[in-house]
């Protein structure tokens, strides 16, 4: 009897600590190249935002599961130029750590001078002006060594360069050297050096960021190497039969931390397939947690691969409150701590424009937001069209929002767009010719930009996109409540598989105009 008393006692106990579980991605939408760091029981983790501004999303978790966006690290032109980013130029994979009480965040502007360092007391407060960091490459990292010593080292010319720095210059202290080539994938990238048990490990990407993706690990008694790869590298990767069939796919570019309670865990890059081979939300943040016993190689999750539902222990969860599914534009929808930039646009964190903003075309006024429209269109590739986005998170969704032109020219658009980049996307808009309004959708497809439209009387009109695995559906209406479907196109025309890139959808809201006209939107909706 006393035997089954423990051992339903023991089963009680496993269900209570496998029962937390979590989902993954941990940070859904386009979230590439994450990076993790730890201030006492606070996590801090970044992600790459190539052309998009402000830049570096910034998020705050105190279990590493549940995350929220506490705003940008990059959010003024003086720390982040992007005048001439093309589609998925800007910013690189960065990395974040945190060192005798400073933060410190190191990335790759590809369309400015390159790799540099941002630094902050308070990751909340404002990040420092850029302290450049003359090393060729992309995906820089920095490890301090127990003596105090910093050093750098990146991707570049095929293997991993290296040298000591002052993080406080920039300034070079050792000639840069080759480290390590990786195991023969391509693409050797994303190093991050840790120290544990006397090793220094040097933990990197290769196979390129598409299905053959994945992450290897070396290791050696000194800090510039030589490195020896783990027997059973990849440690981890999806390119593999046991991989078959899961929607996961493309897994690396991972950073290692360890948890204030001791326990190890990785955070990587994968996407979700939909509709068949491609995805369409970019690459985004997972987590799975790592084995790593004195004086061993790391395991992760068991078998080197992860799945949409993780059953293992996780450190006691601290969720955030969900963001309302609809932003009515009232300043009090404007989180507690925004960046400062979209803050004074009435919008919260997750907003994002397309290259360095002309701020003064953002609005939110009487429960509005007051959108004025550039001559710059959406499939503009260098001026900064007029357009705030807000990341896909779902293959299933409902976008919606209610737009009028105020005082509409002939050409004016205001709208909806499902945005990959400006040779890639679907939108619905209102418009307006000689006097009359119309809906307009157009699917913008490389060279192709097809265009249907059809006439509305005037005043405001309801847009709604729907998002499934293999379509997108645009729909209008013109009271609110009874929607006409006007556009169908396959999603997988503006796929990463079909557009190639590093970025994912954006879900806009955009407007054009060569006489300045103003768009107002009542409200946005994300379900
Ligand atoms: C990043 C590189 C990569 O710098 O893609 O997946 C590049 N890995 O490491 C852009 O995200």
């Amino acid at each position: 009897m006393k035997r089954y008393i423990t051992a339903a006692a023991t089963l009680f106990v496993t269900a209570l600590s496998f029962a937390q579980g979590y989902t993954n991605p941990i940070i859904p939408g386009f979230n590439p190249d994450p990076s993790v760091c730890r201030a006492g029981d606070d996590y801090y983790l970044v992600t790459s935002s190539f052309h998009y501004f402000p830049g570096v999303p910034l998020y705050h978790s105190k279990d590493l599961v549940n995350w929220e966006q506490i705003g940008h690290v990059l959010d003024r032109e003086s720390q982040l130029a992007l005048p001439d980013a093309r589609s998925w130029g800007g910013i690189y994979a960065p990395t974040i750590r945190h060192h005798n009480g400073r933060f410190y965040m190191i990335t790759t502007n590809t369309s400015s001078k390159g790799n540099f360092i941002v630094t902050a007391e308070d990751p909340r407060s404002g990040w420092s002006d850029p302290i450049w960091v003359d090393m060729p490459g992309i995906d820089p990292d920095l490890f301090w060594d127990e003596d105090g010593k910093c050093y750098y080292s990146g991707s570049g010319n095929d293997g991993i360069i290296f040298c000591e720095i002052n993080p406080d210059t920039g300034e070079k202290l050792t000639e840069p050297k080759m480290i390590w080539y990786g195991t023969g994938g391509r693409y050797p990238e994303a190093p991050h050096i840790y120290k544990k048990d006397g090793w220094y490990y040097l933990l990197i990407a290769e196979g390129g960021t598409e299905f053959g993706h994945g992450v290897t690990i070396a290791r050696s008694r000194n800090v510039g190497g030589p490195y020896i790869g783990a027997p059973h590298n990849p440690i981890l990767t999806h390119f593999k039969q046991a991989t078959q069939g899961n929607q996961i796919q493309g897994t690396g570019h991972a950073d290692i931390i360890q948890a204030h309670d001791g326990s190890w865990w990785l955070v990587c890059l994968g996407f979700r397939t939909q509709g068949g081979n491609h995805h369409l939300m970019g690459r985004e943040t997972f987590l799975a947690p790592v084995r790593w016993d004195k004086g061993a190689w790391p395991v992760v999750n068991g078998s080197g691969d992860i799945a949409l539902q993780m059953d293992v222990p996780t450190l006691p969860q601290k969720p955030f409150p969900k963001r309302p599914a609809r932003n009515e534009f009232e300043s009090a929808a404007v989180p507690a701590h925004p960046s400062a930039t979209m803050a004074a646009a009435g919008l919260g964190p997750e907003w994002s424009w397309i290259r360095n903003p002309e701020t003064d075309r953002y609005e939110v006024r009487d429960g509005a937001l007051m959108l004025t429209g550039t001559a710059a269109d959406l499939n503009e590739t260098s001026a900064s069209p007029t357009f705030v986005g807000f990341r896909q998170q779902d293959i299933d969704f409902t976008a919606e929002t209610c737009v009028s032109l105020q005082k509409g020219r002939s050409g004016d658009k205001a709208g909806i767009t499902v945005f990959m980049d400006s040779g890639s996307h679907y939108d619905i808009y209102l418009t307006r010719k000689g006097g009359k309004n119309s809906i307009a959708v157009r699917y913008a497809m490389g060279v192709l930009n097809h265009i249907e439209e059809t006439p509305v009387g005037s005043g405001k009109v309801w847009l709604r996109i729907t998002g499934e695995p293999e379509f997108y559906r645009l729909w209008y209406s013109t009271d609110g409540k009874d929607f006409k479907q006007l556009g169908l196109n396959h999603t997988r025309y503006l796929s990463s598989e079909t557009v190639a890139g590093f970025t994912g959808i954006m879900i806009g809201l955009w407007a054009q105009s060569e006489a300045r006209t103003t768009a107002r939107f009542e409200y946005f909706e994300y379900r």
